[in-house]
């Protein structure tokens, strides 16, 4: 059996992902790294009687992961860790570039110095290191990052090519395009968005803070680009592949469509608040995956519109039961969760 080591496992990618390997016949273990509160509330359901597959570690320790790697012998390791809000990466540039950068030489230089080159493994590259080329992008599109996040997802992208090329290691990059899902966290734009409309149809909130409308991004599946990155470590050789659907909505049409759905007029009830927007934007953001799909016979399943019912379904499930942490009934805690 298989063997796969996931950092950042809590995560909203590294639990589909978990479970997609799980169903592959992978034995599964990640890192989590020590917080102050419980943060395994997505892979709760996957590991509910074993506590013998995550491990304590943290990618700006690189001790923690030599230490993990020596424990669990992997087959293969996905770096899905990161501080991974390009908003918030302008207030703590460094540990971003520490944690969502260096970590991922940690990861290289670790496996490397432990003879364990023949281990295959993966970078979550971003969409937001093309930064302002214009769409579409593509793996061969010139990348000129607009923050802090992005320059240092564009390093880990470098160092893992040349950890590839100069020691032969079946080390890839996926660069993957903006994807969401009912596990995806409260400050990212499409579930603040589809929290608050649920909310606010339930009547427990009244309006919803928002920055820049116009920026344009290519939203698919969680579920669909976990298979992707899959694809992508069974490849016969290592390479890069960008993720996409290259289909492109601005956040105002998201949010017009999620409060439609729910019978509500989203100008009813946005507010502009500078506090969300960013020091510099990424206007425009979409892929052309043709390499993923010729090579890999990749392509996202869940449409636009599919997308968008399964947050709502996700949210009206969680607000009404109150049956998730991040879905406490209070408004207060709303706007909270939703800060970034
Ligand atoms: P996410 O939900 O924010 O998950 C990030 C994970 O990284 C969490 O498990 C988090 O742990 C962990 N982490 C944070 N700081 C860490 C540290 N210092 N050491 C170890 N682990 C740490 O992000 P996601 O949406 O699943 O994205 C997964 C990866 O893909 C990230 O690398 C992200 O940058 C990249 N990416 C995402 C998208 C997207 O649209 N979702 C697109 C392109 C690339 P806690 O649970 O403790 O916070
Ligand atoms: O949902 P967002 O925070 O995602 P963003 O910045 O595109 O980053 C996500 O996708 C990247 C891939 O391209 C990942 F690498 C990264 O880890 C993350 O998953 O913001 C989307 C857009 C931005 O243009 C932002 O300015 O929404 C705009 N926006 C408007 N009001 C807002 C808000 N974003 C957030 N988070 N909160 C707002 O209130």
């Amino acid at each position: 059996m298989k063997k796969a080591l996931i950092s950042g496992i809590t995560g909203q990618d590294g639990s589909y992902l978990a479970e997609l390997l799980i169903t592959k016949g992978y034995d599964v273990y990640g890192t989590q790294r020590r917080t102050s509160t419980i943060t395994t509330e997505r892979i709760d359901h996957i590991f509910e009687s074993d506590n013998k597959k995550t491990f304590y570690a943290d990618l700006a320790d690189a001790n923690s992961l030599i230490n993990v790697l020596l424990k669990v012998k992997p087959d293969e390791v996905y770096n899905i860790g990161s501080m991974s809000h390009v908003r918030i990466s302008f207030e703590i540039p460094e540990n971003t570039a520490q944690v969502t950068g260096v970590g991922a030489l940690r990861w290289l230089e670790a496996l490397h110095s432990l003879g364990m080159t023949n281990v295959k493994y993966y970078q979550a590259s971003s969409s937001e290191m093309f930064g302002i080329s214009p769409p579409p992008q593509n793996e061969n599109t010139p990348m000129l990052p607009q923050s802090p996040y992005g320059c240092a997802k564009l390093f880990a992208y470098h160092i893992t090519k040349v950890y590839r090329v100069g020691y032969g290691m079946f080390a890839c990059n996926g660069i993957l395009f903006n994807h969401e899902g009912e596990r995806r966290g409260m400050n990212f734009v499409t579930q603040k968005i589809v929290y608050a409309a649920v909310r606010i149809k339930l009547g427990k909130l009244d309006k919803i803070k928002l920055g820049n409308l116009d920026a344009k991004r290519d939203w698919g599946f969680a579920g669909d680009y976990m298979e992707g990155v899959y694809r992508i470590m069974q490849h016969s050789v290592p390479d890069d592949f960008v993720l996409a659907t290259s289909e492109q909505y601005s956040v105002r049409e998201f949010a017009e469509k999620v409060f439609n759905q729910l019978g509500l007029n989203f100008y009813d009830y946005v507010v502009f608040d500078n506090a969300f927007t960013r020091p510099n934007e990424v206007p425009s953001l979409m892929g052309d995956s043709t390499k993923a799909r010729t090579i890999l016979g990749w392509k996202p399943e869940v449409t636009f519109e599919g997308l968008v019912d399964r947050m709502i379904k996700g949210a009206w499930d969680n607000v009404r039961n109150n049956t998730q942490r991040l879905a406490f009934s209070e408004g207060w805690k709303y706007s909270r969760y939703t800060q970034g």
